[in-house]
């Protein structure tokens, strides 16, 4: 539950459930109201039990037909679980539970001694999804009920930590100097390659939607933001069904000036570093919840441990070397694939980097030394991948910043650099070396949470047959 010492008063509540439930001793005597969803409701004739939840609590709210309005009290009394209900009431000790002797004297509990209240919306039924009783349904069922998916436990504190891991990656960029920007989502050049972009009509043009804010970022730095970064989401019209891929995906993106591959790379695993540190110590009770779901799946449960920086470097021509070793069958300049992962990572099961891939592989913006080859004479680029596991978390590099070999990079991957000329003329007036990289953030999230789909930790997820909610 959240934390909502600091919330303000509404105008349907005066506290939080939250508030009063941690705040009880305090508070014993003071009127309140408070509202919340209907978790059970009990008892006969003139007495009611009624459980009620909000995002920050719950608490039980005691009613006598006797102390309040008749018709108040049969409609609660009524009231389907989930409804909507606000109660006032006096704030009350509740009696102590009968304990044997010798027994632990278990912590005083709070209720509210309702004087008035009203069901604001009934909920129907039945639930399609059980909210605490713990009714097996597929993952299909609750994302097309994901508001009512949402009020389980483990669901809400998953999306907790999403949102926690975003503050604090946001922190830490701040405090490295990246400034927060939001490029536009509708384009039109691909920044990804033009296979997987959904087209759309913009008036009487043809347009896209962004596979990436790579082209803006890099512009926004070499107009002279210097470090920037942004969280925004990137479509691909992939025709992916995967555990990992989404249509729509959150992408966190930075782009800094007079960087390279490694220095990003630092940014990467130093950001990575404090989010997990900052989650060890805030939100530890976030990941119980999460833990206590796994339990009753019968799944091990995931704790957070801190990783330690440097994360590994194993250069692309190495990791090549491992999967052969690891008895995978695989070439040089042949993509790494999860299979493949899968035997890097039995060396290097948590975060690593595999940078330095071969040129042919990598978009027209990454960066190359003519001097740098494989070991067949490959030209290798500077771009690199953050893997975990078998899962790729992050793709970055250092960008081309010579606007010749940019316009030849575009040439050589079958572009026409006259549709890219909004972006190469960013260089032609004096551009910074820079670097960068897009972390799904979805993916981070799975590696937190121990979640098995990316679906698990999206909203509401975009999938080739998933278009609402
Ligand atoms: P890339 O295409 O590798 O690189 O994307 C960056 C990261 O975004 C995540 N990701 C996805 N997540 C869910 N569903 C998808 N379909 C999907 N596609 C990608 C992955 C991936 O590592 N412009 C570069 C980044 C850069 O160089 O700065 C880019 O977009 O976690």
């Amino acid at each position: 539950m959240r934390d909502s010492t600091s919330w303000e008063p509404t105008s349907y509540r005066t506290h939080t459930i939250g508030q009063v439930s941690q705040n009880g001793s305090s508070m014993v005597g003071s009127e309140v109201t408070i509202a919340g969803y209907a978790e059970t409701v009990r008892g006969r004739g003139a007495i009611c039990f009624l459980m009620l939840r909000d995002g920050t609590g719950r608490i039980q709210a005691f009613l006598k037909k006797d102390n309040m309005d008749e018709g108040s009290f049969d409609s609660i009394q009524a009231a389907s679980r989930e409804s909507t209900i606000q109660v006032t009431g006096v704030v009350a000790q509740k009696r102590p539970p009968k304990v044997a002797e010798g027994e632990p004297i278990p912590p005083p509990e709070y209720e509210v001694s309702v004087s008035s209240g009203s069901v604001l919306a009934v909920a129907a039924t039945p639930l399609p999804v059980g909210v605490t009783d713990d009714v097996q349904v597929g993952l299909d069922v609750r994302l097309d009920n994901r508001h009512l998916d949402l009020r389980r436990a483990h669901v809400n504190a998953m999306f907790q930590l999403r949102s926690k891991v975003l503050q604090y990656g946001r922190d830490h960029l701040i405090k490295e100097g990246f400034q927060e920007i939001n490029s536009p989502k509708i384009i039109a050049a691909a920044a990804e390659g033009g296979t997987n972009l959904f087209p759309m009509k913009y008036f009487e043009t043809d347009a896209y939607l962004s596979q990436s804010p790579q082209l803006y970022k890099q512009l926004a730095v070499l107009g002279g933001l210097e470090r920037v970064f942004e969280i925004g989401p990137a479509f691909r019209a992939e025709k992916h069904d995967t555990y990992r891929h989404l249509n729509e995906f959150i992408s966190f993106d930075i782009e800094g000036a007079w960087m390279d591959d490694e220095d990003v790379m630092g940014v990467q695993e130093r950001m990575i570093h404090h989010i997990w540190t900052e989650v060890s110590s805030n939100d530890q009770g976030l990941m119980e919840v999460v833990n206590e779901f796994r339990a009753s799946q019968g799944l091990d449960p995931v704790s957070v441990e801190i990783p330690s920086v440097p994360f590994p470097r194993i250069p692309y021509c190495d990791a090549i070397e491992i999967v052969k070793e690891g008895g995978g069958e695989i070439e040089w300049g042949d993509d790494i694939e999860s299979h493949h992962c899968d035997l890097i990572a039995a060396k290097y099961p948590g975060f690593h980097f595999l940078p330095r891939w071969p040129m042919a592989m990598k978009p027209f913006y990454i960066h190359h030394k003519e001097e740098e080859k494989g070991s067949t004479g490959g030209q290798l680029s500077r771009g690199f991948d953050l893997n975990y596991g078998r899962d790729e978390m992050t793709s970055g590099g250092a960008r081309e910043h010579r606007v010749d070999v940019l316009e030849q990079n575009l040439r050589n991957m079958g572009l026409e650099p006259k549709d890219f000329t909004f972006y190469t003329d960013g260089f032609r007036y004096g551009a910074p070396p820079h670097a960068g990289w897009g972390l799904g953030v979805a993916r981070l999230l799975m590696v937190l949470t121990g979640a098995g789909n990316v679906r698990e930790v999206v909203l509401f997820p975009r999938d080739r047959s998933r278009v609402t909610p």
